[in-house]
């Protein structure tokens, strides 16, 4: 992009030397002897009736438009042809540059390149943040690099490739956790209720995670051919990865070892992950950072890495904590009537215990609002959303912004509210900004994520 814009004001300097050399403005060439720009009395009457950011454009327009309105074309000298050409070939050229630059710039500024770091299998929600992921990529917003999993469940990352495959994404990465964790007190693998019947009975390249590379690996490839700064990584699931990129050394991607590797190319980490007062207390396990302890998984290869990542997570990294989803759903009954039997984000959901037509967990108001079952809570949609869009366009808000959070080896976590010694921090808690009363600010953040469900794939 730089390089586009340096040849465009390079040319488009030229285009104006030359256009000064035959002292004749190029507007003019072909403008009729006498001309003037005519002011009329609407211009002033609309600039009053406008907003203050439109009274500041137009007031630069009007005051060079004043400053034409004097000019008399007819004194200027003729200048010959191929000067009047050749101005406008470097005017021409120069600004087409400046624009295809601008235009390259902005595409690359307004699509997030993303990592997910997911334990699809237990839980749904991790379905439909990938989803919309996948979604908002469709649409310009995201750019997802990879998805990786956390836990050992060899199926885990062919529901991942299923969703791939349903959007037409097949250049986005997949890697996995490949070690014990992931198991229960008897040994078996714990799936979940949907990743069975999306690898079995849905497409996908991917059926288990022999097939793909470590998730480290996919971790340091990515990075290492991303730019500088640039991306943002959603970690919806148990912290193994990410704990293990951190301690990774240097490889055939890059020269640089974990810590330094993500200094260098992330700019953000959004974590579903611990609890944050007033919404929840302090000091409590939760699932991703407590590896389950509550829903059977023996923690053996897992405890300790939430810990780890958070204590070594590099400073200049932004760190988004996020524990809202509770009383926001998506993926219901409205989900269920807008997409196909074709479409295995949909059918994770129909297949989920607490899916489409269980109403068990959630309040009659919620019910009434929304107009019809509600589906799942929304915590990684959330994550994955904000990773993507900010926190502004959606009703959200940094709170407590330069805090410090930290995770004990079982995972409870704590967080220091910013002070002077360290309001330095890059770490911040996410809360709904309070525009709307309680369940409005959740009804809409459910139809946000339910508007991305149903889009069809764009392939
Ligand atoms: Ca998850």
């Amino acid at each position: 992009m730089e390089m586009l814009l340096a040849l465009g004001l390079l040319l488009f300097a030229c285009g104006l030397l030359l256009e000064y050399a035959t002292h004749r403005p190029l507007r003019h060439a072909f403008a009729p002897p006498h001309s003037t720009i005519v002011m009329t009395e609407a211009d002033d009457d609309f600039m009053e009736e406008a907003s203050e950011a439109v009274v500041k454009r137009r007031s630069w327009r009007t005051k060079s438009q004043r400053m034409s309105r004097s000019a008399s074309f007819g004194e200027e000298k003729p200048a010959s042809l191929l000067s009047a050409v050749a101005s406008i070939a470097f005017l021409s050229t120069g600004l087409l540059s400046i624009y295809a630059g601008l235009v390259q710039g902005s595409t690359a500024t307004a699509s997030v390149p993303l990592i997910i770091d997911t334990d699809m299998s237990f839980d749904v929600d991790d379905v439909g943040a990938i989803c919309i992921a996948h979604a908002l990529m469709d649409l310009g917003e995201a750019e997802l690099l990879a998805v990786v999993h956390s836990s050992g469940y060899p199926e885990g990352i062919g529901a991942a490739s299923v969703i791939n495959e349903w959007y037409g994404h097949s250049s986005v990465r997949l890697g996995a956790y490949k070690g014990s964790f992931g198991k229960d007190a008897n040994g078996e693998w714990i799936s979940g209720l949907y990743v069975p019947n999306l690898v079995q009975n849905f497409p996908s390249p991917v059926k288990n995670l022999s097939q793909v590379p470590e998730s480290v690996e996919v971790y340091r490839q990515t990075l290492a051919e991303a730019a500088d700064s640039s991306v943002a990584i959603a970690v919806i699931g148990f912290a193994t990865n990410i704990a293990a990129l951190l301690r990774s050394s240097p490889d055939r991607y890059s020269a640089l070892n974990g810590v330094e590797l993500v200094k260098q190319k992330v700019r953000l980490v959004v974590w579903q992950g611990g609890w944050y007062e007033p919404l929840h207390p302090d000091g409590h396990s939760t699932f991703n950072w407590d590896c389950g302890s509550c829903c059977g998984y023996q923690g053996v290869g897992c405890l300790g890495e939430a810990q780890y990542a958070l204590q070594h997570m590099p400073a200049n990294v932004e760190q988004i904590f996020t524990d809202l989803g509770d009383a926001i759903y998506h993926g219901g009954s409205r989900f269920r009537s807008c997409s196909s039997a074709s479409n295995p984000c949909r059918q994770a959901y129909i297949d989920h215990s607490w899916g489409l037509d269980d109403l068990s967990d959630v309040s009659s108001t919620l019910i009434d609002m929304y107009g019809h079952p509600p589906g799942r809570q929304s915590w990684d949609p959330i994550a994955v959303l904000v990773a993507v869009r900010g926190v502004a366009s959606e009703q959200f808000v940094l709170d407590q912004s330069g805090g410090y959070n930290r995770a004990d080896f079982a995972g409870a976590n704590f967080w220091t509210p910013p002070n002077e010694s360290i309001r330095l921090s890059k770490q911040s808690i996410l809360a709904f900004d309070g525009t709307y009363p309680w369940y409005a600010e959740r009804l809409s953040a459910s139809a946000v994520l339910d508007d991305l469900l149903c889009r069809p794939p764009r392939k």
